[in-house]
């Protein structure tokens, strides 16, 4: 990195060095269902709850093996700390039914963490399941359906806690459920009542919050529940607020034109702590692969200036079967740490202060300034601290991958 570029940050108030220390720090969530097209191991065929991944690019992982072989030459490319997103259906066998899930069949998952000095966090799976009756799980007036879920988070929350207490990495539990009607629905109040009373049964199930948190995420609808969600925002955030617990916040599952940076801080003044999805929605939740995009600065600048990365569990959530899988992966995750490291070189304090002072001018300025600062470079300098090939390199290796590994998988 060239020493005037240095300078120019520095006349801003910026200390490069250490925004690449802090930007190192940042814990990002690595989701290891974009690998697989949200598979999992267990055989289920279709996927199901209103979420749908679309393309059959050749080579997706089909188990352990393959997945963490994809995965490792994943994280090579993404520089910065990281952990990794399981789900439930990611069991390593022998598997067994969901209810019946215990650590035993993570073992492999935390030998695997363990080697890489990588934290875990978890989902459980209520989707692709021929549980999910009617399309409903912890809302179900079926009180078999319902307890059933009910056991299958419980030991999802266990999981979690062993997870967070062996890797001594704090771990998070997100609960996310499709449950919802097509139509508009003669009665609102019965399924949400439901679930309140569901995700209650599995808090009273007790964890040490010393090695996890529990979150719980909300969607605005799905495919084939489009009049009516649950699991609300407005449902989710009061249930959480409530229950000490965290509201995740999925970028994909609000509005098309509802910003979803701008919940953050109102979210911050009442909660400890944050949980992130971060996807790119186009025309609906359709999980694209983030792009550095306004929306995603957007969210990155928000999480900076309120000061909330020590706050904030940092988790993707995308999935393009259109795509080399582990590119996608890695584009991602790079672009996610581009948005915080270009956030991170941002003059906060002169900016908030200008609009204090009533100085809309200069914030509108200095705003648009900021864009076209050299920032790419320190990007270099970043990838090259932490050990990471650069833009065109890394691609070039993934695309030998493609050649040598992931094209003979047939
Ligand atoms: C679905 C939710 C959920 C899933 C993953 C696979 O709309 O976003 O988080 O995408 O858990
Ligand atoms: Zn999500």
């Amino acid at each position: 990195m060239r020493k005037e570029v240095v300078q120019i940050y520095k006349n801003y108030g910026i200390d490069v060095d250490q925004v690449l220390k802090k930007l190192a720090e940042v814990k990002i969530s690595i989701h290891c269902w974009q690998l697989d097209d949200v598979a999992g191991f267990e055989n289920i065929g279709t996927l199901s709850g209103g979420i749908q991944t679309t393309g059959d690019y050749p080579g997706k992982a089909r188990n352990f093996q393959e997945l963490t072989e994809d995965l490792d030459v994943a994280l090579k490319y993404i520089p910065g700390a990281k952990k990794i997103n399981l789900h439930a259906s990611y069991q390593v066998d022998p598997i067994v039914d969901r209810s019946d899930i215990s650590i035993k069949q993570f073992e492999p998952w935390l030998e695997y963490a363990k080697k890489r000095k990588l934290g875990l966090d978890f989902n459980p799976t209520i989707f692709a399941s021929p549980m999910l009756k009617d399309g409903l799980s912890l809302s179900s007036p079926d009180e078999r359906i319902r307890s059933y879920w009910i056991k299958h988070c419980i030991q999802c929350v266990k999981i979690t806690e062993e997870f967070g207490k062996q890797l001594h990495q704090k771990a998070l539990c997100n609960i996310w459920i499709p449950d919802g009607l097509k139509e508009v629905p003669a009665d609102r109040m019965g399924p949400r009542a439901r679930l309140k009373d569901s995700l209650d049964q599995i808090l009273a199930c007790s964890y040490d919050p010393t090695f996890m948190d529990i979150s719980v995420e909300s969607k605005v609808f799905g495919i084939g529940v489009e009049s009516y969600t649950v699991g609300s925002n407005e449902f989710y955030l009061n249930y959480a607020a409530k229950n000490n617990i965290l509201c995740l916040l999925d970028t994909g599952h609000f509005h098309p034109t509802e910003n979803v940076a701008d919940k953050i801080s109102s979210m911050l003044l009442f909660y400890p702590k944050l949980a992130f999805h971060v996807s790119r929605p186009v025309r609906w939740d359709s999980d694209h692969v983030l792009k550095l995009n306004d929306d995603l600065q957007d969210v990155a600048d928000e999480l900076v200036k309120c000061n909330a990365l020590d706050k904030a569990y940092i988790g993707l959530d995308y999935f393009d079967a259109s795509i080399n899988r582990v590119a996608a992966l890695v584009i991602g995750a790079r672009n996610m740490e581009k948005a915080l490291l270009k956030a991170m070189l941002t003059p906060w304090e002169e900016l908030k202060h200008a609009q204090d002072t009533m100085n809309h001018t200069k914030v509108l300025a200095l705003q648009e300034e900021i864009k076209t600062l050299p920032w790419t470079e320190v990007w270099e300098e970043y990838c090259k601290k932490e050990g990471c090939l650069q833009e065109k390199e890394w691609f070039e290796q993934v695309c030998l991958y493609e050649k040598e590994v992931l094209q003979r998988r047939k």
